[in-house]
């Protein structure tokens, strides 16, 4: 089946208003795999998102969706009375029966969101005044969910931001060499073991566990085509308990540098303290209100820790012959560890500098 007809096939599932009109591949996730569909009733154009799942990654649909439909019906009492409020979170849309994914004869399973429409994201940081809105947007997520009722969400993927499990899976892949890409990655795995304190930095601190996003890239916000103002934070498949600097510091990690996660020319590759001070003052803006005194001096750390992080998971990810992120040249997983590692070596450059900024911040 070509892959047009297996979108319709799977679109036609869903209780989308009109018919089927158009598919065509959306986005730059390096997990899921996203469609964008556009339904016709009379001139009515409505578009979808429709993604499919990724079960190598996420193993308990159920639980996974259970999770999206219970945050998003949350945020949306939440923005309830703001301006555009329909624009202010993903709703999810059920199929004609009723469920919240559609599983094919072939075991894919399938969701679908309204599309936001006039709204774009970005790949790299524009301006520190964007840089202030994505920070303030994901504080705000972590704001209004602050008093989602029980029960607790589930771990979508557990232990999802340990980074000691993190650095002991890149351990077990250098010793494994499935891929003999050992010798190859020498260069980084010594930058990576240089580094081993970094990993407890955050998850032994002792932190409140609060729900957090996760995921928390430049990407992962909506932005108004027109007023330039952050509308809402999208992919929320790893919305779950954890701790909140971990989601500023993948923010300073994705925002603070205008280079593309899988730059090759290295040089491009710069913590921008400008930009720093944006996310910072952006954040706490939000979340000011409640960090404790434990989490605010992390905020400093938070993003080394998580760059750290994901660069050793592009590793690991590379060692093991690139199974689980979406791959477009060989190496390609290489070299988002290496700009991750060259992004880690720039703001050690600039550790005393963040770490002011923070001191004046919490003082
Ligand atoms: C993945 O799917 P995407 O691109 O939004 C990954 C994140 C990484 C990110 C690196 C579920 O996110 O944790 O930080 O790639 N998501 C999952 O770009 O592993
Ligand atoms: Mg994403």
């Amino acid at each position: 089946m070509m892959e047009s007809e297996r979108i319709a096939a799977v679109a036609r599932r869903f209780a989308f208003a009109g018919e089927f009109a158009s598919a065509e591949r959306w986005g730059s996730g390096h997990i899921q795999e996203s469609y964008c569909v556009a339904c016709r009733e009379g001139s009515v154009r409505r578009r979808y998102l429709v993604q499919r799942v990724n079960r190598a990654v996420f193993h308990d649909v159920p639980a996974l969706m259970e999770n999206i439909r219970r945050v998003t019906e949350h945020v949306s009492q939440r923005v309830q009375g703001q301006p555009d409020a329909e624009r202010r979170v993903l709703r999810l849309v059920a199929t004609q029966d009723g469920w919240l994914w559609h599983e094919g004869p072939d075991g894919a399973c399938w969701r679908a969101y309204r599309m936001i429409e006039r709204a774009r994201s970005y790949e790299a940081v524009e301006s520190p005044e964007q840089a202030f809105a994505a920070a303030r947007a994901f504080g705000e997520f972590q704001a209004q969910l602050a008093d989602l009722p029980p029960p607790r969400l589930a771990e979508t993927i557990p232990d999802f931001h340990n980074t000691p499990k993190r650095l002991a899976a890149l351990e077990q892949a250098i010793r494994d060499n499935v891929a003999g890409r050992v010798t190859d990655a020498q260069a980084e795995i010594e930058f990576a073991l240089a580094r081993r304190g970094l990993a407890g930095v955050l998850v032994a601190a002792g932190l409140p566990e609060r729900i957090v996003h996760n995921d928390t890239k430049l990407n992962n916000v909506l932005f108004d085509e027109v007023s330039g103002g952050a509308l809402c934070v999208i992919d929320l498949d790893t919305v779950m308990p954890g701790l909140a600097p971990c989601d500023f510091g993948d923010l300073v990690r994705t925002a603070t540098c205008s280079a593309a996660e899988d730059e090759r020319d290295l040089k491009k590759v710069a913590m921008q303290m400008p930009l720093f001070e944006a996310l910072l003052h952006g954040y706490v803006s939000a979340a000011g209100g409640f960090l404790t005194a434990a989490e605010k001096p992390l905020l400093s750390a938070a993003g080394k820790v998580i760059t750290y992080e994901q660069g050793i998971r592009f590793l690991t990810d590379h060692l093991a012959g690139d199974r689980y992120y979406r791959v477009e040249r060989d190496g390609h997983n290489l070299d988002r560890c290496r700009t991750q590692f060259a992004l880690l070596a720039s703001m050690e450059k600039q550790e005393a500098a963040m770490e002011r900024l923070v001191q004046a911040m919490s003082g």
